[in-house]
């Protein structure tokens, strides 16, 4: 039998007892700084894809401003990947340089 796999035991349905429920792995997205992206346009992003209140979008701008880097938020990898593909095409269609990185949370 597979692991976690039911046996056919009098016609019971066995719990699986082996096997820990894994919670999925998270990764922060990045965001950095740059010398062109207007301020506004990073708060918006943050609001909008990040789900951010204006005065957390405001204050994650500025750090990243400031610091150079900030996390814009904290994921599974594959909703972390989406965030950034729709960032990068946020910005590329509006003409901005910004970046974004994933990293291991
Ligand atoms: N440094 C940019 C400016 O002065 C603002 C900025 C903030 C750009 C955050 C990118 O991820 C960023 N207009």
């Amino acid at each position: 039998m597979p692991p976690g796999g039911r046996d056919q035991t009098d016609g019971a349905v066995k719990e699986r007892t082996d096997e820990q429920i894994k919670e999925p792995s998270l990764y922060n997205v990045v965001l950095l700084n740059d010398d062109y992206t207007p301020m506004q346009f990073v708060v918006d992003v943050l609001e909008t894809l990040f789900q951010k209140s204006p005065a957390e979008a405001y204050r994650v701008m500025m750090q990243v401003h400031l610091d150079g880097r900030g996390i814009a938020g904290v994921y599974p990898w594959e909703v972390a990947e989406t965030k950034v593909d729709t960032l990068l095409t946020l910005a590329r269609e509006a003409g901005h340089p910004l970046q974004a990185t994933i990293e291991d949370a």
